[in-house]
């Protein structure tokens, strides 16, 4: 009887040290632990893989991370330097999208970046990407399709314009991507679009905050911060005061540096939107 009891003791202990041991390996192993494989190129006797926190991309900020595989072995390279150039192919045309840098993380065999889709793909019109990336002095380039979906609830969360400046913009929610009662980090990308293949990030211009209920007389919230650009995210962040659940059409006005309105106009009693607007339900 003492034997059992001492037997079955050792085997709860073990089984605790090698259970918890290897928890803690998964963690500190996998660098890309809570994000899904959304697609993966094969090319030059390698696996290049696409990261994002949601199973697909959609339209508006999808942010990625890439991981390169040599599929002989199955092995991560480390240090890669990776360039990126997404293209839509629509029926008449051709253009890309808003993107930044793809930059090394923490751990070597992570890259990571984003792309600001200003829409979906269908049947007959693709998103494509093509990376070129540097291992060990050789340059290589890996392309494929990129499935890009509409946003998951129906919600706005990029608008693509033409300012009172004739110049063209875009821009795209970041956060918050959960929202709640409370006042929420508010942040924003804002792109010009020099041509159909180049966008630059605008600087240094205002973005003026009124989230409204529509469905209750057009309330507003209290505590709401313009966003404004922040030059070492390059992103404009400010705040956005949610006071309950539902349907809140967040208005906004694009001022320039010297608060010539560029796009949107203010919420009154006759003028229930501006043309500027995210959406978010929750
Ligand atoms: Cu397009």
């Amino acid at each position: 009887m003492k034997t059992v009891k001492f037997l079955s003791l050792i085997a709860i202990f073990v089984c605790f040290m090698s259970c918890s041991s290897d928890d803690d390996e998964v963690l500190k192993d996998d660098p890309v632990a809570g994000l899904s494989l959304v697609t993966s190129f094969e090319a030059n006797g390698h696996t290049v893989e696409l990261y994002s926190e949601s199973s697909n991309f959609t339209t508006g900020y999808n942010e990625i991370s890439v991981r390169i595989k040599e599929a002989a072995s199955d092995r991560y390279f480390s240090n890669a330097e990776i360039g990126w150039m997404p293209v839509m192919h629509m029926a008449d045309k051709e253009h890309s999208c808003p993107k930044s840098e793809v930059a090394l993380t923490e751990n070597e065999t992570v890259s990571k970046g984003f792309l600001i889709f200003q829409m979906p793909g269908n049947a007959e019109e693709y998103w494509s990407l093509t990376l070129n990336y540097r291992l060990g002095g050789v340059t290589y380039e890996a392309d494929g399709r990129l499935e890009v979906n509409p946003s998951l609830d129906g919600k706005q969360k990029i608008s693509v314009f033409k300012g009172n400046d004739d110049a063209r913009y875009v821009l795209a929610m970041v956060d918050p991507e959960k929202p709640g009662v409370k006042i929420n980090d508010f942040k924003a990308v804002l792109y010009k679009m020099e041509d159909m293949m180049n966008f630059s990030v605008a600087e240094y211009y205002k973005i003026t905050v009124d989230p409204r209920m529509p469905g209750m007389d057009n309330h507003s919230s209290p505590n709401n911060e313009d966003l404004t650009y922040n030059a070492a995210s390059r992103m404009y962040s400010g705040k956005l005061s949610l006071t309950m659940t539902g349907y809140w059409k967040i208005n906004l006005k694009l001022l320039n540096a010297d608060g010539d309105v560029i796009k949107g106009e203010d919420v009154t009693e006759e003028n229930p939107e501006s043309s500027l607007y995210f959406e978010v339900e929750f």
